[in-house]
C-alpha cells in the first residue's frame, strides 16, 4: 500500500483544497491529512472561521481522505512520515522547496496550486457582500 500525506488548515473547505486532496490521493492508495489545530493556526498567523473539529469533520467526509490527524508544530513531519509509513509527502506548489529536506525520508511532491480560489478570497468576497 502506497501511503500519501499532506498538511494544511483547510478552512472554509473549497474546490482548490478538494483538487489538491484528489490529486494527492491518486498518487497512492491511502491519504493522511495532517490538519492544523486552532492553536497551531495562531502560530501560523491564520485566523480560522471553522474550528479544528469542524474542519476535521468536513475533511473526513471527503472521499479522497482516509485519515485526519492533528498538526501542532512545524517540526512533526519527519515523525509523522516515519510513524505512518509514508511513501509520498504532498503539498501545493506555493510551498515548493520548503519541504525538500523530507526527501531523505520519502518522495516529496508539489502539486500545482489551483488558481482563483482561496479561503482569503472567499472571506473578502463575503465581507464585500455583507457591506453592500
Ligand atoms: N491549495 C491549493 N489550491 C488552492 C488553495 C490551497 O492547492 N487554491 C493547497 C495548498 O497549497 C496546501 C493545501 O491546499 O497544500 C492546504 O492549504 P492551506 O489550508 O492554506 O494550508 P497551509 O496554511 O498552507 O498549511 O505544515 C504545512 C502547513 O500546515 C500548510
Amino acid at each position: 500500500m502506497k501511503k500519501v500525506i499532506t498538511y494544511g488548515t483547510f478552512d472554509l473547505l473549497h474546490w482548490g483544497h478538494i483538487r489538491l486532496l484528489e490529486r494527492a490521493r491518486e498518487l497512492g492508495d491511502h491519504l493522511t491529512v495532517v490538519l492544523s489545530t486552532d492553536e497551531f493556526n495562531r502560530l501560523k498567523g491564520k485566523e480560522v472561521f471553522h474550528k479544528y473539529e469542524q474542519r476535521k469533520y468536513l475533511l473526513e467526509a471527503v472521499k479522497h481522505v482516509d485519515k485526519v490527524i492533528p498538526e501542532t508544530t512545524w517540526d512533526q513531519k519527519i515523525i509523522d512520515i516515519q510513524s505512518n509509513d509514508i511513501d509520498i509527502f504532498v503539498m501545493g506548489d506555493d510551498w515548493k522547496g520548503h519541504f525538500d529536506f523530507l526527501s531523505s525520508y520519502c518522495e516529496v511532491c508539489y502539486l500545482e496550486r489551483t488558481k482563483n480560489i482561496s479561503t482569503t478570497y472567499i472571506k473578502q468576497q463575503l465581507a464585500g457582500i455583507a457591506q453592500s
